[in-house]
């Protein structure tokens, strides 16, 4: 379907694209096996510029939108979604400097990143808050010209590769999701240490760990914006970012979608291949129309976004909930589709079923993105 992409867009998706193809692809099933990193990977995604999509032009980028990262996380995501993973949620690392950070501070770290010499992650949630954000515990407490934080973030995509990290922490408890601030938080910073590799269902190429802060001692001007806002910028955070994760569901979907439509085409039972038989088509043709459904949403929520930055969250939580709902039904249904063989670990689908489930779960599961919308429906209906 033609989505009146300009030759800007499709030049990235043309990039992102082959960068899928031949570096992706060959390696995701030895990444997946051996829960390993893709350094290499992100480097050649660095060579082809890709980090600098959404960062600004003033510090290095090419001041791409939320359509722009969108389109290049779906080609990720058609290959593997661990490494798309560790390349979107460094953005989400960086959004909260980019919303809300001083001059100083984007000056300082932007640039970097839009080179893909440094690399960022987000630290939100912890054991005890989850979809509940505001119920972190991690403090911050300013000691003259130093925050000291104390607390532990848990489930960190990027932890441990990182080298600048978004932490979320209370900094006046009397004032509930008022008294949260944002502040950057460098590798090898003293106090600061992540907790072993954590071992997952899917996404093994992508690191997930724990943000250990004790007495963590930071320079007072690593606060990002004014302290007390950093609730409000984690949910602008959150609604720029979920279109990304719904790229990711697309992309990943399509991927399912080619794997079991070669395979039905060439594989012969009864006399013929098996996508002459309805009970197939119409399995692959339900698989079709939830791919196209799905980029079309996350597309034009994006288009959205990027017109009406005012006005993220409803669009950011609809497409994000549609698009990964299809895309574990799509994954789901190409393991059906290929029978024994797609519950091989030796054919892909059998990893984009494992992985394609954390796309419903993180960044907010599918339930809060569907009270999200609720939400917004019960102000509009006021
Ligand atoms: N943009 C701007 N401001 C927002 C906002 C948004 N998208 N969402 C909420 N706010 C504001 C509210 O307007 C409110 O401001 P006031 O204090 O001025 O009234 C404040 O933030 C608190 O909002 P609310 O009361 O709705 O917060 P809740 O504690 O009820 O939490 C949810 C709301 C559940 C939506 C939020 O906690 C959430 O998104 N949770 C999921 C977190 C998540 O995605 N975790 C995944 C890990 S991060 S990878």
């Amino acid at each position: 379907m033609d989505y009146f992409l300009t030759e800007q867009q499709q030049m990235i998706v043309d990039i992102a694209r082959q960068l899928t193809d031949e570096k992706i692809i060959p390696h995701r099933a030895e990444l997946d096996e051996q829960h390993q990193f893709p350094r290499e990977i992100l480097k050649q995604m660095a060579q082809a510029d890709l980090f600098g999509v959404p960062i600004p032009e003033a510090y290095g980028g090419f001041g791409g939108g939320c359509l722009d990262i969108a389109l290049t996380v779906e080609q990720f995501g058609r290959g593997c979604i661990g490494v798309g993973t560790a390349f979107a949620a460094n953005f989400l690392g960086v959004y909260p400097i980019i919303i809300a950070g001083s001059e100083a501070m984007k000056e300082k770290y932007l640039p970097d990143v839009a080179t893909g010499k440094k690399f960022g992650a987000f630290g939100l949630t912890e054991a005890n808050a989850g979809s509940d954000a505001s119920g972190i515990q991690t403090t911050a407490v300013l000691d003259g010209d130093h925050w000291v934080l104390n607390g532990t973030k848990q489930w960190i995509t990027n932890g441990g590769e990182a080298q600048i990290y978004a932490v979320v922490a209370i900094t006046d408890r009397s004032r509930g999701p008022r008294g949260a601030s944002i502040l950057v938080v460098e590798e090898g910073d003293p106090g600061f240490s992540c907790g072993p590799k954590e071992k997952k269902m899917g996404i093994r190429a992508s690191s997930t760990t724990e943000l250990i802060f004790k007495d963590c001692r930071i320079p007072a001007d690593r606060l990002v914006g004014r302290q007390g806002t950093g609730f409000i910028t984690v949910m602008k955070t959150l609604d720029l970012s979920r279109p990304g994760i719904g790229a990711l569901g697309v992309g990943l979907a399509q991927g399912a979608l080619d794997e079991a439509a070669r395979y039905a085409k060439q594989r012969q039972q009864f006399g013929k291949p098996i996508i002459a038989f309805q009970a197939v088509q119409h399995m692959l043709a339900d698989m079709a129309i939830g791919v196209e459904s799905a980029r079309a949403l996350v597309y034009a929520a994006a288009r959205h976004i990027d017109a009406h930055p005012k006005e993220m969250s409803k669009v950011s939580a609809m497409c994000k909930a549609y698009a990964t709902d299809v895309a574990m039904k799509v994954a789901t249904d190409a393991v059906q589709v290929m029978g024994g063989y797609g519950y091989m670990c030796e054919y892909p689908v059998e990893k984009m079923m494992r992985d394609a489930k954390i796309l419903q779960i993180y960044e907010g599961t599918n339930q809060i993105q569907r009270n999200v919308i609720g939400q917004e429906l019960n102000k509009e209906y006021s």
